[in-house]
């Protein structure tokens, strides 16, 4: 067989690296080597170790292979995808028509690399009527949108190929990359002496071990630590008073406040030394180029939307925004971001930031005895029996729904709980993209073509969803019939037909991505990508000067048909915008054009840091970061164990003389308790970790067929998380600071 290195990307984490695979196999299905591909304008040759392992997602044992249906016994029988469709849109309308169609809730949309499914289910959501959603940013960066808006009108992302100071914040780039090409940057930042490195973690993570300063933060000190770092730059006037002066417009009180704070104190309340802060501090306030990364050390833990505060006054004082090595806003083909509607969850009253409902609530807006409880559920490439908190509970409340739809490509957590289990193809099994584009000022989007088509009897979600919407009665062949005509006359007449005959129709432009599935003309490795003409033509209105900088032109049309036909033909991805930072921030996008930092609900809540702690629980005297990022995590992505080269039963990482005083070392088993339950688990002893603080990985305890029964290696952390320890802002949980005790397995129980 001859073999050659086919285009696709990694999808494992949000930088989705451009790689080259070759494929093998008796049926040339395997992905047998791969490697990072150069011509990946973003990535350009860089991978990590993880995707060498792909192969174990493409070809995992749990696998869906046909459509699942529930019996009344409760296990699941396969059955036809007509009979699957039929049933799937009938119980769905039937809740829409019983309780109404906002009570049919719809979760996920993708994970780290697969976001093309999100955009085809707003044409089935269109169809049932649905209006709330909810995915994985619901807990972990609502808290940071909701802020940076009312501070700045925008969330931004930072240069960190081009700063001199880079400043990460319960953030470990070296494994959780999420700037592009991580440990190559990190590595030039550490070893160039005008450069500086600085860390706040309370481990000495991989990152820390490049940085030349690591504050080891004790545990949820943040908020304190972040205070005494502007108190030092205020009192020093190390802030750029020019671009206070010209942007701000109102900084008074929070200022007032850094003048008279004590950062003595507060670095002692934070666990840090006062003359490693003043020495971080300097190095900040005296950056040429800050860039800063806030990451879920710090927005899973206490004081989560308060630390998104500091960090945004950080960000605001030194100036550090809109120059080359500073934040940016690109230009996004989706927009993730945004603030608060002013909405409310319809039963927990909880705020719906960026259009989602805080994930913590999600079990509580189920649960309820409450006219408008969610009571079907539609879950789409996401596990959020697993990955969201308190499992047991999820678990009941999932079950609690008349109806649960999950489309997955494996035999999910969540899937196991579903009535119907639609079987999606993998991401290598139809043409994928991911919305997480957020480079500057060259932004990159990447269509990847498939690799093969669907094994077994698997779909793509752009197909599920057009035939459920066809089912539903929501859009038919007749609606299809003059859309294809226009598409034998060339792209042009065909984009011209949609806009005449859709755009103005609400019923057919809320069937909008199921119209271009159907009706554009496409070949097939790249079919679904169709629904990008909507976006790209979007995006053309909004950003014409981007998209002309990077060479597609013209009127909002010309431009957009110029750049969807680079996307469906270019396979290693494309500059789709080219952004000026000069001309990118002449205005900053509030409605006055001023950045604002007195919030008063945030001042109010730096006021409550004077107070004394809360006395803790000494039946937990440690604190549990629950789903550490490391090697071979990858949230549950690939479920297979045997993916991992190391630590294949994620152990619990203890500090010396933690293990010391229980009397246990490497490889022993203890047992971990939380007030929401209980694991056993294997300990690894590190010098990294502070004392009193635990860490367990991300995305174990997945179960997976083995020869007898199910498997189920590793803890699965949110077995021991609790739905009420969220931030009382935006419910984003406290993972990363779970109170806990360890004993030694022989010991007897208190
Ligand atoms: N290998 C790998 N990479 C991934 C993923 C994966 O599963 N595996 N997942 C991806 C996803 S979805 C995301 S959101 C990102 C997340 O990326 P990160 O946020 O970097 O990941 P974590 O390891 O969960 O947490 C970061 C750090 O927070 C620290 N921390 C714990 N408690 C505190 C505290 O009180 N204060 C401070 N300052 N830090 C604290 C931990 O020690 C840890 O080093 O990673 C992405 N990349
Ligand atoms: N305790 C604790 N909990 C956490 C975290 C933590 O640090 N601690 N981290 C949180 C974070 S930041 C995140 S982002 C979430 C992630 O959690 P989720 O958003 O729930 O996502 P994943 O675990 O990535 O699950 C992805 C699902 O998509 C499926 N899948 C893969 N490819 C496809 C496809 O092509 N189509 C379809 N339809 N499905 C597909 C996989 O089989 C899997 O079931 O976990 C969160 N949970
Ligand atoms: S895991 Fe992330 S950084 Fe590593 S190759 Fe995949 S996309 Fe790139
Ligand atoms: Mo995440």
């Amino acid at each position: 067989m001859t073999t050659a290195w086919r285009p696709t990307a990694c999808i494992l984490c949000e930088c989705n690296c451009g790689l080259e695979v070759e494929l093998g196999g008796d049926d040339g299905r395997r992905l047998v080597k791969l490697r990072g591909d150069k011509a990946h304008p973003a990535s350009r040759g860089y991978a990590c170790e993880k995707a060498h392992r792909l192969d174990y997602y493409q070809n995992g044992r749990d696998l869906l292979r046909a459509p699942l249906r529930r019996r009344p016994d409760g296990a699941f029988e396969e059955i036809p995808w007509d009979t699957a469709i039929r049933e799937v849109a009938e119980r769905l309308a039937k809740v829409q028509a019983t309780w109404g169609g906002d009570t049919i809730f719809y979760y996920g949309g993708g994970g780290q690399g697969n976001h093309l499914p999100g955009a085809y289910s707003t044409a089935t959501r269109r169809a049932l009527g649905s209006r709330h959603r909810s995915s994985a940013l619901a807990q972990e960066k609502t808290g940071e949108f909701w802020i940076s808006d009312r501070v700045m009108g925008t969330a931004t992302r930072a240069d960190f190929e081009h700063c001199d100071v880079a400043l990460f914040i319960g953030k470990n780039p070296w494994h959780s990359h999420s700037i592009p090409r991580a440990r190559v940057t990190l590595k030039e930042i550490a070893k160039d002496p005008a450069r500086t490195l600085v860390v706040i973690d309370p481990r000495r993570t991989e990152t820390a071990e490049l940085a030349d300063i690591h504050l080891a933060v004790k545990p949820g000190g943040d908020a304190w630590l972040l205070e005494a770092i502007l108190g030092v730059i205020v009192q020093e006037g190390l802030f750029d008073r020019e671009f206070v002066d010209a942007h701000v417009a109102s900084a008074e009180a929070v200022l007032e406040r850094l003048r008279g704070l004590d950062v003595a104190r507060a670095s002692a309340r934070a666990g840090v030394e006062v003359e490693l802060v003043r020495r971080a501090a300097r190095a900040i306030g005296g950056a040429k180029a800050l860039s800063s990364f806030e990451d879920l050390g710090v927005q899973m833990n206490h004081h989560s939307t308060l630390v998104s505060y500091l960090h945004r006054v950080l960000v605001v004082l030194t100036g550090s925004y809109g120059r080359p090595g500073t934040h940016h806003t690109v230009t996004p083909m989706v927009s993730f971001t945004g603030g608060a509607s002013g909405k409310k969850s319809p039963v927990a009253g909880a705020p719906i930031v960026a259009g989602l409902v805080p994930c913590n609530v999600i079990a509580e807006e189920i649960l309820a005895d409450h006219p408008k409880r969610y009571r079907a559920m539609i879950v789409e490439g996401a596990n959020p029996a697993h990955s969201l908190a308190d499992s047991k509970k999820m678990r009941e409340a999932l079950s609690a729904l008349d109806t649960l739809v999950v489309i997955d490509v494996a035999m999910s957590e969540t899937a196991k709980l579903a009535h119907y289990v639609l079987p999606a193809a993998t991401q290598f099994e139809k043409a994928e993209a991911t919305f997480f584009n957020f480079e500057f000022p060259d932004n990159t989007f990447h269509l990847r073509p498939r690799l093969f088509p669907p094994g077994a009897d698997r779909l793509p979600e752009a197909e599920i969803h057009a035939r459920l919407c066809e089912a539903l009665g929501a859009v038919s062949e007749a609606d299809y019939a003059p859309l294809r005509e226009a598409a034998r006359a060339g792209r042009q007449a065909y984009a011209e037909a949609f806009m005449a005959r859709v755009l103005p129709d609400p019923r057919l432009s809320g069937q909008a991505p199921v119209l271009l599935y159907r009706t554009a003309d496409l070949p097939d490795d790249v079919r679904d990508g169709a629904v990008l003409l909507g976006l790209v033509f979007r995006l053309a209105m909004e950003h014409g000067p981007s998209l002309a900088r990077a060479g597609f032109g013209g009127s909002p049309l010309e431009s957009a048909l110029a750049l969807y036909d680079a996307i469906v033909t270019r396979p290693s991805g494309v500059v789709f915008s080219v952004d000026d930072w000069r001309e990118k921030h002449a205005r900053v996008p509030t409605p006055d054009g001023k950045m604002h930092l007195d919030l008063p609900d945030m001042l109010a809540e730096l006021a409550r840091l004077d107070e004394p702690d809360a006395p803790s629980d000494p039946a937990f005297p440690f604190v549990l970061s629950a789903g550490e990022r490391r090697s071979f995590t990858a949230n549950t992505i690939i479920r297979d164990p045997e993916w991992r080269k190391k630590d294949r039963e994620g152990a619990l990482r203890m500090h010396p003389d933690d293990a010391a005083a229980l009397g246990v070392g490497d490889g022993d088993a203890v047992r971990l308790t939380t007030k929401r339950g209980e694991a056993v688990v294997v300990v690894e002893v590190t010098d990294t970790m502070r004392r009193g603080h635990l860490a367990l990985p991300n995305g174990l305890g997945t179960s997976y067929p083995s020869t007898d029964g199910d498997a189920v290696p590793g803890v699965a952390p949110n077995e021991l998380t609790s739905v009420e320890d969220r931030d009382p802002f935006v419910g984003t949980p406290w993972h990363k600071h779970v109170p806990a005790r360890v004993e030694r397995r022989d010991a007897r129980r208190a």
